[in-house]
This record gives structure tokens, C-alpha cells and sequence, in this order.
């Protein structure tokens, strides 16, 4: 018997209705969800994001860039690449006592996870003592710890795990088509290793793309589609939507529709129902009612702080003033704590 590659629109979404996450999803089942009226699918992004979630709390990270600029990679989105002159110079490793003042000072600001950044294609094995007390020291404020770094060994995967990090940050950023559009430097198939040395090493996996990169809605489809086939979802999944910087090939590219951008959310809370989608990069271009659209499609995580790594990220009164006008409440530490440990099972 031959496979039909219709897809049933109505069992799809009667099958998605009841939240369970499934690692064997078609490109032609997301573009199918994709294409739904579109509160046709806020609805259906609701309907599952209540079955894991309190559907008005949000996690709040707080980001610091402890290595900025001078990056050999060559991201066309990125302001810390070396190959474009963006105005971010390059600076040296942050010392410890200087990051571990930063953390203390987010988790005074209600933030529950501490995500530390370096404009690194790799850490140096010589970086990696001070970054592993780094972690340790963060977490024994009682912070969930995470990093961004680039690409890692099954050996360095090890090492910060053993110094206690909770989640690291690998993005696929765009399809596997697309990506060699944007970067040069790298391949889908690196990062790709890099996560699967990550899960072996029994940390938690952030990872999640951008729209606006030029992409056709045939690549958002694609970065999700590769998401959800990896053999357990990223705990985290974070959608940034680009943030403009002078000086880098992307800017000047057309700004996609802030319709597509909730689409994209609202596709991935649906197929990868257990993870914290974050509406991550480029909220301080948004307005408020399109912010409170993508919670509405099932985003549950931010970054808190005026600064992203080197762009800004709205101040702290105007999210306090937001989540006060939505009646969203900061997700408990212990609430954070206890799904992580959940999700470990
Ligand atoms: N160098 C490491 C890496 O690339 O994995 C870690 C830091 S890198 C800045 C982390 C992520 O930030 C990138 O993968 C990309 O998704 C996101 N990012 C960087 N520049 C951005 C921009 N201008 N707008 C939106 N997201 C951006
Ligand atoms: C992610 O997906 N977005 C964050 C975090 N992971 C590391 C970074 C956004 C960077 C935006 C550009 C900047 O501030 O330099
Ligand atoms: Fe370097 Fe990461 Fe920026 Fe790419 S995204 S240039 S790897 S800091």
C-alpha cells in the first residue's frame, strides 16, 4: 500500500490537542500546521501549551556576554564577528568575581537562570578552568546555570557538566538548506555534533534559531522540522528574531511580518509541547501587543536585563510594566528547578 504525503488536517490537530511530544514529525505535517487560520492555530498553541504549563508564568534568564567581539566565525547576523566592522571591539575573558557580581545581581532582579556568553567558534582548554569555576560559583548562589560558547568536544561537553551546568545554548538558526547562506565557517552537521556531545554529557539542550535572516517560511519550517526529529527536544527552545546591527551583511534585509514570527512560536509550542519556547532576541523592537501575541502562542521564557550580549533588551520597568498588564508572573526557581529535574527523568 502506497503512503499518502496528504496531510489530514483534522487529525493532525485533534493529535496535537493532547500535547504528547513525537520525534517523527513530516516537513509536510509543520507546513500543514503553518498554514492554519491563523486563530485557528493560537488556538491550538494554547490548547497545548495548557496542558504542561501555567499559562501565565514565564521563566526569566538573565544573559551576560563574559567574552565579547573578535569572533573568527563568520554569522552574517552576528555584530561580534571579526569579519564585519560593527563597532564591538574585542575584549579578553571577564574575570570570576566580576561575573559572579553580575549573578547575583540577576538573581536580586527575580532572574532564575544565568546564561554566560562567549564570541568563541570553540573554548580553548585553557579558558575552560576559569569558565568551569565560572559555573560552580553561579550555581552555588542557587541560580540554574547555562553558556553559550561554540562548538564543543565530547570532552569539554564533560568537563562543564561536572562543574555543574545545567543547560548550554547551540542554535541550528535556520534550515539545513539555508544555513551555509549565513555562515560560512561552520556546518549544520557541527552543530549538530556539538548537541549531540551536549545530551551525552546529561546537560540540558537550548537550542533554537532566527527569523529575519531572509529566509522563506519553507526555512522556518525546515529549523523547526530539525528541532523536533532530534532524539529528545531541547528543553529550551529559544526564537530570536534578528536584531539589525550596522556593519553586518544582514542589515538592510528585509523585516519579515510580525504574523510570521507568532506563526513560527506558535509551530514550535505545538510540536515540541514540554519545552520552554523563549521569545528571545530583538523584544525591544517589538510592540507590546505583538510581544503579547507570541506568549498567547506559547512562548514562556525571556531574557530579563537591559542588555542581550552586545543589543539591547527593553529595561526592567518596561517588562515589569508589560507582565503587570498581562498578569504574567516570573516562573518560581523552584518551579524552573523541579521541570528540569522532571524533564532529566
Ligand atoms: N559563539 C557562540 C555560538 O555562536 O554558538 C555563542 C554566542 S552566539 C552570539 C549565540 C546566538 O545568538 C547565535 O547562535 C544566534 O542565534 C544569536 N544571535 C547572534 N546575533 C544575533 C542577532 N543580531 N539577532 C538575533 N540573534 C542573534
Ligand atoms: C539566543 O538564542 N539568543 C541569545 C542567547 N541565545 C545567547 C543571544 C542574542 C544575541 C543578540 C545579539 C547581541 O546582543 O549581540
Ligand atoms: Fe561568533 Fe557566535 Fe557571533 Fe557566530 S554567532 S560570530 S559564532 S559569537
Amino acid at each position: 500500500m502506497t503512503q499518502s504525503l496528504a496531510v489530514d488536517i483534522d487529525t493532525l490537530r485533534t493529535a496535537c490537542a493532547a500535547g504528547q511530544p513525537r520525534h517523527d514529525w513530516t516537513r509536510a505535517e509543520i507546513a500543514a500546521l503553518f498554514a492554519l487560520p491563523f486563530n485557528d492555530l493560537l488556538f491550538l498553541a494554547q490548547q497545548v501549551h495548557r496542558t504542561h504549563f501555567d499559562p501565565n508564568e514565564v521563566q526569566v534568564s538573565t544573559l551576560l556576554s563574559i567574552k565579547t567581539g573578535g569572533c573568527p566565525e563568520d554569522c552574517a547576523y552576528c555584530p561580534q564577528s571579526a569579519h564585519f566592522d560593527t563597532g564591538v571591539t574585542a575584549e579578553k575573558l571577564m574575570d570570576l568575581e566580576a561575573t559572579l557580581a553580575a549573578a547575583r545581581a540577576a538573581r536580586a532582579n527575580g532572574a532564575s537562570r544565568f546564561c554566560m556568553g562567549a564570541a568563541w567558534r570553540s573554548p580553548k582548554d585553557r579558558d575552560l578552568d576559569r569558565i568551569c569555576a565560572m559555573i560552580s560559583g553561579v550555581k552555588a548562589l542557587g541560580l540554574e546555570t547555562c553558556a553559550t560558547l561554540g562548538m564543543l568536544d565530547a570532552d569539554q561537553a564533560r568537563r562543564l557538566r561536572e562543574a555543574g551546568l545545567d543547560y548550554y545554548n547551540h542554535n541550528l538558526d535556520t534550515s539545513p538548506e539555508y544555513y551555509g547562506e549565513i555562515i560560512s565557517t561552520r556546518t549544520y552537521r557541527d552543530r549538530l555534533d556539538t548537541l549531540a556531545n551536549v545530551r551525552d554529557a546529561g546537560m540540558k539542550v537550548c537550542c533554537g534559531g532566527i527569523v529575519g535572516l531572509g529566509e522563506q517560511t519553507e526555512d522556518r519550517i525546515g529549523l523547526l522540522h530539525s528541532l523536533a526529529i532530534l532524539p529528545a527536544h531541547p528543553e529550551s527552545v529559544p526564537i530570536n528574531m534578528l536584531v539589525q546591527v550596522e556593519g553586518t551583511p544582514l542589515q538592510g534585509t528585509e523585516k519579515p511580518d510580525g504574523i510570521e514570527f507568532v506563526r513560527t512560536i506558535a509551530v514550535a509550542r505545538i510540536i515540541m509541547p514540554e519545552s520552554m519556547v523563549r521569545l528571545s532576541a530583538g523584544r525591544e523592537q517589538m510592540s507590546e501587543e505583538l510581544q503579547a501575541l507570541c506568549f498567547l502562542a506559547g512562548a514562556n521564557s525571556i531574557f530579563l536585563g537591559d542588555r542581550l550580549l552586545t543589543t539591547k533588551n527593553p529595561d526592567r520597568d518596561r517588562d515589569a510594566a508589560l507582565f503587570a498588564k498581562l498578569g504574567l508572573e516570573p516562573m518560581p526557581y523552584a518551579t524552573a528547578e523541579q521541570r528540569s529535574a522532571e524533564a532529566a527523568e
